[in-house]
């Protein structure tokens, strides 16, 4: 994929991974703001329906008790009983006595007659309410008197709502939800909307959003009474902030997270062609030296060149990124780099040995181009080298890549290079590549050679390998050799020359003319 949309994707995956966790605790904050605001509504409409209800109750035990002792009404005992009763009930002011509209008498003593007027209410069970009656010593504050079947309750509106809200704006209202109008018993506030005492199933509540209010509605399951409770939507938005205040930095820090492994991820996977280019320009790939020795003289007569990568934070494995840079199609340059920088090491080794070898890793696709020719050419002339000291290596998936793959590779023999197969034996197809192609050398894996003196079931496969390289005339270079009996078996077996931990790892170029000084001078003695 071309750059600048891989750019743009990772750009907008970025985002959205730092978005969506911010949004999700926006979102949250608000989610929370509304169960809580909504779970305070309704506990307060709960509680005025109580109140209202316990209210109810106790007028209708009053009313119970003076009608079974049928006292004459207003009369000494009448009058004591109902002080008895009133004193027993929490919520009502009074009880007393109503006729035609009038106030006989109450439980306080009043005993003039008070003429109420027509009821503000009368509800479809004969319950007759007169409000803001000023009935006593206190005219500032007037009473609600509510009257059924000759007795009347003198309530105080404002008991039922005496609850502590969250704030003045807080509107309630106690009503019948059986009346036409659905008339307000009791109301705080001014400013309610019809369809908020629009009745709901008895026993029922709930909540919802309205004309920016959030209203909660109770109705009681046993009585004539509904309540509303009216929270300014303002007051959600208040709670957002406080609850923003904590979510917010956690979306912002999970989005932060997320957007650094997404841009990480993006650098590490998408953009590696990009990382590949700038690794080529600014020098971070480098080769390092495995010495490939005689068996018989432990000579270092060779080396295969094998590439690293030194990114910022760690080097990155070869096993990484030659599949990676195969598959994007740009491992021809990576062996272009690798050629340069052997070129470059290779007079050094030659002035050590005229006669050492430098085996390079290439790859189908370099196998497959006829331009490979030229660039081989160019590499005898900048590194001053003959053919020589340099081997090809390719595994047999490179071999059997393309039709043209045999006839470069004969381009390359026929220049005086020679040609090996690499981790023979670990494909499928190994056999068919030695009938049908033209070899120098067979590198035997090592997983053959890690079987060599174990009593594993592949144990005899290294000998058949050995034996056939022989048949065919093929020059055998063992790798992965860790142990002397290992170097011992090979050297008894007719393998000439290996390369391992045994013998060398992967080391810098200094490292590797030091190696060779010292095994030439071991021969020298050796032969004296
Ligand atoms: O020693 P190392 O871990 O680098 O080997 C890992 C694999 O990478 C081996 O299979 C080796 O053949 C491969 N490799 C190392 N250098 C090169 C190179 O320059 N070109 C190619 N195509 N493969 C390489
Ligand atoms: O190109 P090739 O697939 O042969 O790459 C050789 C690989 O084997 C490299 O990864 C190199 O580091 C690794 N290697 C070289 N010598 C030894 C050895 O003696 N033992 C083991 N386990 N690995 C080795
Ligand atoms: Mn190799």
């Amino acid at each position: 994929m071309p750059n600048k949309p891989r750019v743009g994707i990772a750009l907008f995956i970025a985002s959205v991974a730092f978005l969506a966790p911010v949004l999700a605790s926006a979102y949250l904050a608000w989610w929370e703001s509304c169960a809580t605001e909504k779970a305070l509504s309704l506990n307060n409409a709960q509680d005025i329906l109580r109140r209202s209800e316990e209210t109810s109750s106790q007028f209708k035990d009053a009313a119970q008790r003076l009608t079974q002792a049928d006292l004459p009404p207003c009369s000494p005992q009448d009058l004591k009983l109902m002080r008895q009763v009133d004193l027993g009930s929490s919520y009502m002011k009074a009880v007393g006595r109503v006729a035609h509209d009038t106030l006989l008498c109450t439980s306080q003593g009043v005993t003039n007659p008070v003429f109420l007027g027509k009821p503000d209410l009368v509800t479809e069970h004969g319950v007759s309410t007169y409000f803001q009656k000023n009935l006593a010593a206190q005219p500032s504050h007037p009473l609600d008197v509510i009257a059924v079947g000759g007795f009347a309750m003198i309530v105080d509106p404002n008991l039922a709502f005496d609850i502590s809200t969250e704030g003045p704006d807080v509107e309630l209202a106690v009503f019948v939800p059986s009346a036409p109008n659905h008339d307000l018993v009791a109301a705080q506030g001014q400013n309610f909307l019809s369809e908020w005492f629009e009745p709901i199933d008895p026993g029922s509540q709930s909540t919802i959003l309205n004309n920016g209010c959030l209203v909660s509605r109770v109705r009681s399951a046993q009585w004539d009474l509904a309540v509303v409770v009216a929270t300014p939507q303002s007051y959600i938005y208040r709670r957002v902030g406080r609850f923003a205040v904590f979510f917010i930095p956690i979306g912002v820090l999970c989005g932060a997270i997320l957007c650094l492994s997404v841009s990480l991820l993006t650098r590490m996977h998408s953009s590696f062609p990009t990382m590949l280019r700038r690794a080529l320009k600014d020098g971070s790939l480098y080769v390092l030296y495995q010495p490939v020795v005689e068996l018989e003289t432990r000579r270092v007569i060779g080396a295969e060149a094998l590439v690293r990568w030194r990114s910022r934070s760690a080097d990155m494995r070869p096993d990484y990124f030659i599949p990676q840079a195969e598959q994007c199609g740009m491992i021809q340059l990576i062996t272009a780099r690798v050629l340069e920088l052997v070129a470059r090491d290779l007079p050094r080794f030659l002035k050590i040995d005229p006669e050492f070898c430098v085996a390079v890793n290439f790859s189908a696709a370099d196998l497959s181009d006829n331009r490979t020719v030229d660039a081989m050419e160019q590499f005898l002339r900048v590194s001053g080298a003959r053919p020589e000291n340099v081997e090809i290596e390719a595994t047999e998936r490179a071999f059997l890549q393309s039709p043209e793959t045999a006839e470069i590779l004969d381009a390359l023999r026929a220049q005086g290079f020679s040609v090996a197969i690499d981790d023979f034996g670990t494909g499928y197809s190994s056999l068919s590549c030695l009938q049908s192609l033209s070899l120098d050398t067979l590198k035997i894996d090592r997983t053959f050679v890690e079987t060599i003196n174990t009593d594993g079931a592949t144990s005899q496969v290294v000998l058949h390998i050995i034996e056939m390289a022989h048949s065919l005339h093929l020059e055998m270079v063992a790798e992965g050799v860790e142990t002397e009996p290992q170097a011992h078996y090979l050297l008894n077996h007719g393998v000439r020359y290996a390369q391992g931990w045994h013998f060398g790892r992967p080391m810098d170029i200094g490292h590797l003319c030091e190696q060779i000084h010292v095994t030439a001078a071991y021969e020298e003695v050796a032969c004296v």
